[in-house]
């Protein structure tokens, strides 16, 4: 790998397919069961509150099972931030805490995080790992009807976009891992990092949406590509 003096990645729901957690638009994806409308908006938690609740989570139960682990992907990743000493972010789509648990450090969670929840009364975010219920008293204010999850719904603005931006105009890499390329802003992230003079690189199981506007390109699962990209 040449030598780089600041890397952006960023990670979507592929670099954790191959970990056991279900990815959004593949033919057995988490959008085939349900309606993004319904589950992944607010309106559609205001409509349905325990729909959503429920959708939520069985996802948390899931990642907490004992069979769900980090892969060679995720791992890759940490021992490079480990080594790399010039500026590193990881930014991921993805609301699992599989990064950390394969050692990451500095993680940026763009769209929030299955494993933490959210009172609109008092505003506090918490670590939550039970199911949540609409009677759910908050841990901070004690009321109840106030919490849901801590993620990024369609039509939400993401999190921490002012540091992603400020990474992306500075990095000389962008390597964007296991995305499809079709959720914003974080599908334009490459192109922000490209015009900014970035080499772009697309690590993914097949060509994304702008697959061919990268620069550079490996295809192939992620447990594979991301440990020989980051050796
Ligand atoms: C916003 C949390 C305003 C929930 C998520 C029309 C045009 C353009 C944009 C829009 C539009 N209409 C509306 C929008 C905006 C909208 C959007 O982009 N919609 C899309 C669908 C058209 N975006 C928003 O609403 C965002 N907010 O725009 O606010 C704003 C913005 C900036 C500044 C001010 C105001 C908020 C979006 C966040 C929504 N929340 N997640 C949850 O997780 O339940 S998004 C959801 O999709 C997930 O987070 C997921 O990570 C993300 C992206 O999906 P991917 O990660 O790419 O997953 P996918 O299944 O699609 O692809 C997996 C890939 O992995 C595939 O390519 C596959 O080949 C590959 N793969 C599979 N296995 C492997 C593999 N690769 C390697 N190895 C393997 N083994």
């Amino acid at each position: 790998m040449p030598s780089y003096q600041s890397v952006v990645v960023l990670t979507g729901a592929g670099i954790s397919a191959e970990s056991g957690i279900r990815t959004f638009r593949a033919s057995d994806g988490l959008w085939e069961e349900h309606r993004i409308e319904d589950v992944a908006t607010p309106d559609g938690f205001r409509r349905n509150p325990t729909l959503v609740h429920d959708f939520y989570n069985a996802r948390r139960q899931k990642l907490l099972s004992p069979e769900i682990t980090y892969n060679a992907a995720h791992k890759a990743l940490a021992a490079f931030e480990q080594r790399f000493s010039g500026q590193y972010l990881l930014v991921t789509q993805n609301i699992d805490d599989l990064h950390e648990r394969a050692g990451s450090q500095q993680v940026v969670h763009m769209h929030g995080e299955l494993l933490k929840s959210r009172c609109e009364g008092c505003g506090e975010i918490f670590s939550y790992l039970e199911d949540l219920q609409m009677t759910t008293p908050c841990p901070c204010c004690q009321l109840s009807g106030h919490l849901r999850p801590h993620i990024v719904w369609f039509n939400e603005i993401p999190l921490a976009l002012d540091a992603i931006y400020s990474a992306l105009t500075s990095c000389d890499l962008f390597v964007a891992i296991g995305t499809s390329g079709n959720v914003y802003p974080a599908a334009g992230f490459f192109q922000e990092a490209s015009h900014h003079g970035a080499h772009t690189v697309e690590l993914n199981l097949e060509p994304s949406v702008s697959g061919s506007l990268f620069k550079e390109q490996h295809y192939g699962p992620a447990s594979e590509v991301v440990p020989r990209f980051f050796a």
